[in-house]
């Protein structure tokens, strides 16, 4: 009991000291600089979820990547196809930060506070053509599903590299993990490595090609369609 407050006051120390606070690639509202490895877990006075609360359930396991090799490619209706490393995406684009929740169809929950940059940020870089209304995310384990342009477009929807301040751990999708805000766990695919603008509405990744409703979508059931 006693130890758990220690730890509490200690938190809040460090959140009004601000070395806690703020984004992790350089000033924020507190003026501090947070230090990686230092986990948040209070935003603007909401107690936030722990990186150590997500359950692995992923289908393959965990999947080690090596930043130093890693690319991240931007594939199909597009001007301009573009490959970026892991620095190039996470230092050369604008940092976002935002608290949402990840609800697994398995009953569970985690609100944490995501930092990343904004997929369509990435997508107009490489310039989406006309035709395009689908995006396809493809993951180094295999794994793929697809949201709707618009859908990413509208809701500044953010590929993430830090949790609670904290650089993505490989469990939790290292380097990138889609924020798919209001839509089903399945959604917030891992381990990103290739997003394809596509024409194909009806295109079904790997859950939704068993069963999971394609537009995922948080508030309505997940199975049949
Ligand atoms: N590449 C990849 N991404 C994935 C999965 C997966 O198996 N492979 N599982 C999804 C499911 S079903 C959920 S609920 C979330 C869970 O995220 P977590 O493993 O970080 O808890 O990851 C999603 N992203
Ligand atoms: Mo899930």
């Amino acid at each position: 009991m006693t130890r758990r407050v220690l730890a509490m006051m200690t938190v809040l120390l460090l959140l009004l000291s601000g070395c806690a606070s703020g984004s992790g690639s350089g000033a924020s509202q507190g003026g501090g600089i947070r230090l990686d490895g230092v986990e948040v877990r209070e935003y603007k006075g909401e107690k936030l979820g722990s990186v150590n609360d997500f359950r692995e359930n992923s289908i393959k396991g965990p999947q080690v990547v090596d930043a130093a090799t890693y690319r991240l490619a931007i594939t199909g209706l597009v001007d301009t196809p573009k490959e970026y490393t892991y620095s190039q995406v996470t230092s050369d684009h604008a940092a976002y930060e935002k608290v949402v929740q990840l609800d697994c169809v398995e009953g569970w929950s985690v609100r944490v506070l995501w930092s990343g940059v904004l997929v369509n940020d990435l997508i107009q870089e490489a310039g989406a053509k006309s035709t395009a209304n689908t995006v396809i995310f493809r993951a180094a384990d295999g794994y793929s599903t697809s949201l709707p342009l618009t859908y990413i477009r509208d809701n500044d929807i953010l590929l993430a590299y830090k949790m609670n301040g904290v650089t993505l751990p490989t469990e939790r999708g290292f380097p990138f993990q889609l924020v798919a805000q209001d839509k089903w766990g399945y959604k917030w695919i891992k381990w990103v490595t290739e997003i394809e603008l596509s024409s194909d509405t009806a295109y079904e990744g790997y859950w939704e090609s068993r069963g999971y409703t394609n537009s995922g979508d948080r508030d309505k059931p997940s199975l049949g369609r």
